[in-house]
C-alpha cells in the first residue's frame, strides 16, 4: 500500500468543503463557464474584505458527522452516526437537505424505531433513495480506512442510513473508491478507471442491485455502464459540457452525478481548453463542475475531494479556502483522519 501523505487528507477535505460551499452559490442556475469564473476570480478581493464566508450546505453537515463519528469511536458505530445525521439536522436544518432524506431525520427522533436502518427502506413506498445524499457525505470514510474492503462495507453502511436503494448506496460506495484511490497518488487515468470498474463489478452484481436496476428500468450494472462511457470521452478528447450533461447527468441522482464527478476530475487532468490557463488542476475541476450547472454544490464537493485527495492540500488556492465557512475544521481533521489511518 502507498504512503499517504497528510497534505492529501487536508486536501481531500479542503477540496469537499470548497466545492460545497463554492458550487452552492451557483445550484440550480443557469451557469457558464464565464460567470462561474468570474465569481471564482472575485473569491481573492471577497476574501480581504472580511465578509461572512460562503456557507457550507447538507453534504458537509453529513460529512461533518461521519468524520466525527469515526473519529470519536475510532470504530464504525452506526446507531452513533444516526443519532449525529439526526442531531445536526435538528440544531441547522437549512442547510439546504434533500426534500425526502428529513423525513429518515424525524423518524430516527421519534424513538420508535430500534433498527436505525428501517426509516430509510421505508422511503418512496419502499424503494428507497436514489439520490446523491449517500455518495455526496461519504469522504471520511475511505480517509479513515485503507482497507478497499473497510472501505466499501462502511460506504455502504453509512449510506443505507438514509439511502436504501442501491441506486443510492452504490453510488456512496464509487464514490468512497474514488477517493481512496486518488490517495495512493499518481497514476494513469486508465487505470484509475479499471480500478473502479473492477470493484463496481463485483458491487453491482448482488440480486439487490440487479433487482432495484431492472425495478427502474436501467440495464443491470448501471455504475459499470457510466464508467465505461466516462472512458469513451475521456478517449474522445474534446467532449462539450452539453454532452456530458446529456449522457452522464448533472442531477440528484446517485447516477446522474458520481460519474459526473469522476470524470470531471480525470478530465482536468489536462488543460481545459475553456478554462483559463493559471488555474491548477483542482481549481480546473472544481470550476468545471460548478460550469456543468444542476446539483452543482454536490457534483463540486464530490469532484473536489478526490482531486484534493489526488493533488494535495499544495493546490487549494488560499483566496478560495478563507471565502469557505470552517475551512479550520477540515484541516484539522484532515490532520487526525491521517493518524488514525497510519495506525491501521
Ligand atoms: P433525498 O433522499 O431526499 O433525495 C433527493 C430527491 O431525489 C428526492 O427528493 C426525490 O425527488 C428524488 N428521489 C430519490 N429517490 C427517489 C425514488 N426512489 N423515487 C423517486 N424520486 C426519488 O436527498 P439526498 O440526501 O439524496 O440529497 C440529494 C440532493 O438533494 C443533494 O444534492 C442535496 O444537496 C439536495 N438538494 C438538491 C438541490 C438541487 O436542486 N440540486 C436543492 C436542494 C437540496
Ligand atoms: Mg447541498
Ligand atoms: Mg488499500
Ligand atoms: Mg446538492
Amino acid at each position: 500500500m502507498a504512503v499517504c501523505k497528510v497534505s492529501s487528507f487536508r486536501g481531500a477535505l479542503l477540496g469537499a468543503l470548497l466545492g460545497d460551499c463554492l458550487g452552492a452559490v451557483f445550484e440550480g442556475l443557469n451557469t457558464t463557464v464565464r460567470s462561474v469564473c468570474q465569481f471564482l476570480d472575485r473569491l481573492d478581493k471577497r476574501s480581504k474584505e472580511g465578509k461572512d464566508p460562503l456557507m457550507y450546505t447538507d453534504d458537509t453537515a453529513m460529512a461533518r458527522s461521519i468524520i466525527q463519528s469515526v473519529l470519536a469511536n475510532k470504530q464504525f458505530d452506526t446507531n452513533d452516526l444516526a443519532e449525529r445525521f439526526t442531531e445536526e439536522y435538528k440544531n441547522d436544518p437549512h442547510r439546504g437537505y434533500g426534500m425526502a432524506v428529513v423525513h429518515v431525520f424525524e423518524k430516527i427522533d421519534s424513538g420508535e424505531y430500534d433498527n436505525v436502518f428501517i426509516p430509510a427502506k421505508e422511503q418512496f413506498d419502499g424503494r428507497g433513495s436514489y439520490g446523491n445524499g449517500a455518495a455526496m457525505r461519504v469522504v471520511g470514510i475511505p480517509l479513515a480506512y485503507p482497507s478497499i474492503q473497510d472501505t466499501i462495507k462502511y460506504a455502504k453502511l453509512s449510506g443505507q442510513l438514509t439511502h436504501a436503494s442501491s441506486l443510492g448506496y452504490n453510488g456512496g460506495i464509487l464514490q468512497a473508491l474514488a477517493v481512496h484511490y486518488a490517495l495512493q497518488g499518481e497514476q494513469s487515468k486508465d487505470t484509475f478507471l479499471q480500478h473502479l470498474l473492477d470493484h463496481m463489478q463485483e458491487v453491482e452484481s448482488d440480486e439487490k442491485s440487479c433487482s432495484d436496476a431492472r425495478a427502474l428500468e436501467l440495464g443491470e450494472f448501471p455504475f459499470c455502464n457510466k464508467l465505461k462511457k466516462i472512458k469513451e470521452f475521456l478517449e474522445k478528447g474534446n467532449v462539450s459540457q452539453d454532452n456530458v450533461v446529456e449522457e452522464l447527468g448533472n442531477g440528484i441522482a446517485a447516477l446522474e452525478s458520481v460519474p459526473t464527478a469522476i470524470y470531471s476530475f480525470l478530465r482536468c487532468m489536462d488543460p481545459v481548453e475553456e478554462l483559463p490557463q493559471e488555474y491548477n488542476n483542482l481549481q480546473r475541476t472544481i470550476a468545471f463542475c460548478i460550469s456543468l450547472g444542476g446539483d452543482t454544490d454536490t457534483i463540486a464537493t464530490m469532484a473536489g475531494a478526490i482531486a484534493g485527495a489526488y493533488y494535495g492540500e499544495e493546490q487549494v488556492p488560499l483566496s478560495w479556502k478563507l471565502c469557505s465557512e470552517a475551512y479550520q475544521d477540515a484541516e484539522l481533521w484532515g490532520e487526525k483522519l491521517h493518524q488514525l489511518y497510519s495506525t491501521r
